[in-house]
């Protein structure tokens, strides 16, 4: 009698420990710090075959006690119709949209971009200091220089694109710049394969 529920309980242990260990998967993907999980994401995001490419992201740290803080990128797409950023999502903060800054009466001031950015076909949208930025409200943490977190946006057409992050306190100079943007364009070209 002992003996066949013993032969029943190993799949089952198998079974719970598999399903346990895919709970962990995404829970340490929600957090927001698992680099595999986010780098396992930009790399399928990056693949040759993805119209859409995320180059040079990087988000500013918290500054004392503000609970907001700014994401940039370039979004390029390669595609041959045009995509629309519709909406953003990180482990990160409570909400992450679009912004633009803009001068108004000499005060920098800053909106929410409605319905949604544009990215033309073989065009390439640029997200920057003073410009359009990912705002991001409720930050759920501290963000450090150094840390990384995972951000989701979602197109349109391209469905959702996850890319890492990582938080730095400028963007990188404009002389490592176009050499980080070729790199990342490599490693896009050369896909995952
Ligand atoms: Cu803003």
């Amino acid at each position: 009698m002992t003996v066949p529920s013993i032969a029943r309980a190993r799949p089952a242990g198998r079974g719970a420990r598999m399903a346990g260990l895919a709970l962990a998967a995404v829970f340490a993907f929600w957090a927001g710090d698992a680099a595999h999980a986010a780098d396992a994401a930009s790399k399928a995001a990056g693949s040759a075959s993805a119209p859409i490419l995320i180059l040079d992201p990087w988000v500013r740290p918290t500054l004392g006690q503000v609970p907001s803080s700014a994401a940039y990128m370039i979004i390029s797409n390669r595609g041959r119709a045009e995509d629309v950023l519709v909406s953003l999502a990180t482990p990160a903060s409570r909400k992450a949209t679009l912004h633009e800054s803009l001068m108004q009466g000499g005060v920098m001031r800053m909106r929410p971009v409605r319905g949604g950015l544009r990215i033309p076909a073989g065009k390439t949208v640029k997200l920057a200091p003073g410009g359009l930025h990912v705002m991001l409200m409720g930050l759920t943490r501290t963000l450090r220089p150094g840390e990384t977190i995972a951000l989701t946006l979602r197109f349109e057409k391209a469905g959702p694109v996850t890319v890492r992050v990582p938080v730095r306190k400028s963007a990188r100079r404009a002389g490592d710049h176009g050499h980080g943007m070729g790199r990342d364009l490599d490693r896009a070209m050369r896909g995952s394969h």
